[in-house]
């Protein structure tokens, strides 16, 4: 007999059915025994009538696997279908007729409210929870809405290598593998070989795939390695036009999660999900600061970049004022930024680029590139950076190049913020960090 999903048994006449899932619970009574069942797509009582209780009778073999049975256990059971108002959970049960065990568990060594890091180590338990589940088709949907965007709007998906001669972005975050006689970088971003595809003529790009940062920060935002969502276009005059693709790429991805998960979310996260009105509110990163500064409190940094408590600081105001989750800063200055973001015009201290914040929290880096060749070695020697070792980069653009710009995204963000979690690490399929490569 076919398995039944369990989310499909409320529509299932009554009768013969095969469900499969592991054991949430057995109910070991006397004269009858129950077992929640979980699948990834819902929970199911099953029901045993035990036929040994009577003196005399025969031994109930069925009645003795129940009884052996451990939470987590994975078990196929055929059996009948009774719809049932009186069955708490979802007004249905099947009783059980025959029962196949796939695989006996051991003792669970984790229980709810286990720490993070226990919960980690045994993740393959921890990700059977339904809100961990949900957490990964929410992710499912919104990255199959973004790139159903991309698609209708003419981009075209590359994948840049991960292995790399030289540093994509900082230094100081690279992590150097050996690369037989010497040795390679992985990438920290495919900055460089998403900016390639301008010169190659294709357009508009996007990519969804690793980047690795050796960033030592225990923080709930950072990993070693996390889910780059990426995309450059060419033809832009400014960051503008980079911001106004972003925004519809993000109402596309938040709509489809409303749709589909919307219901869930609320019941499993409390949490309703907003769809962002375009466009989001655009606040240049010195007003900014001067807001928050008026709200009470002084950015601290010296380097001019906003801090995390200036980042929730300026998300507040602007949910206040404009009533938005997401906000772009923009207009950040020369001496925080790459070298490949291009400068305003007239003024060498400021870039044509943007951070976007959503609620409270950066989840993205977008500019416009310089793509003047004359200018974009002079703003590499200024920040110290060795045009020799970008050789192949410059390159790129000597032999014609159009105007261009675009972003990153990292995935597990979006989705902590969105679903309000403390940390990437509990939206991150297999967290990785500074102490954390395994499992
Ligand atoms: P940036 O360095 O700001 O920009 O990174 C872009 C976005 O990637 C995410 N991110 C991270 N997520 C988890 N752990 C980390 N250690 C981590 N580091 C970054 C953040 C961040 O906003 N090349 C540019 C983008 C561009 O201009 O197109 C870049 O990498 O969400």
């Amino acid at each position: 007999m076919t398995r039944t999903l369990l989310k499909n048994l409320a529509a299932a006449s009554d009768g013969p059915i095969s469900v499969s899932g592991w054991v949430d619970t057995v109910r070991d009574q006397k004269k009858v025994q129950f077992i929640v069942l979980r699948d990834e797509s819902g929970a199911v009582q099953l029901v045993h009538p035990r036929t040994d209780v009577e003196e005399g009778s025969e031994p109930d073999a069925v009645a003795a696997t129940i009884s052996s049975l451990t939470t987590g256990t994975f078990l196929t059971v055929t059996g009948e279908l009774k719809h049932d108002e009186r069955v708490k959970l979802g007004g249905l049960e099947v009783k059980i007729g025959d029962l196949d065990v796939a695989a006996l568990a051991l003792d669970m060594p984790i229980a709810e409210d286990s720490s993070v890091d226990k919960r980690l180590d045994w993740r393959f338990l921890d990700l059977r929870r339904p809100e961990q589940n949900l957490i990964f088709r929410v992710q499912t949907t919104f990255l199959h809405a973004l790139r159903t965007w991309w698609v209708e709007h003419d981009y075209i998906e590359i994948h840049t290598p991960k292995l790399m001669a030289s540093a994509s972005e900082s230094r100081a975050e690279l992590f150097e593998v050996g690369y037989f006689e010497g040795k390679a970088y992985l990438a920290q971003s495919p900055q460089f070989f998403k900016q390639m595809a301008q010169p190659a003529g294709f357009g508009k790009v996007f990519e969804v795939a690793p980047a690795f940062r050796a960033d030592p920060s225990f923080t709930s935002r950072h990993a070693t390695e996390f889910i780059s969502v990426d995309a450059e276009i060419s033809w832009v005059t400014s960051a503008e036009d980079v911001m106004q693709m972003h925004e519809q790429l993000l109402v596309a991805g938040f709509t489809a999660i409303k749709e589909k998960h919307g219901a869930e979310i609320e019941a499993l996260f409390g949490l309703e999900v907003t769809v962002p009105t375009v466009p989001f509110p655009r606040i240049p990163l010195a007003e900014a600061k001067q807001i928050v500064a008026s709200r009470g409190y002084t950015v601290p940094r010296a380097d001019d970049d906003m801090d995390p408590e200036g980042e929730r600081q300026i998300a507040a105001y602007v949910k206040e004022e404009f009533g938005h989750e997401f906000v772009f800063l923009t207009d950040y200055s020369s001496s925080i930024r790459p070298f490949y973001h291009m400068r305003h015009e007239g003024d060498e201290t400021l870039t044509n680029s943007y951070d976007l914040i959503f609620n409270g929290t950066e989840i993205s880096t977008g500019a416009q590139r310089e793509h003047r060749i004359d200018i974009l070695v002079a703003q590499a020697k200024s920040k110290g950076v060795d045009p020799e070792e970008l050789e192949f980069y410059l390159d790129f653009f000597r032999y014609g190049v159009p105007p261009h710009g675009g972003f990153g995204m990292g995935l597990s963000r979006v989705l902590m913020l969105l679903l309000h979690q403390p940390s990437i690490r509990e939206v991150t399929y297999l967290f990785r960090g500074p102490n954390r490569l395994t499992p």
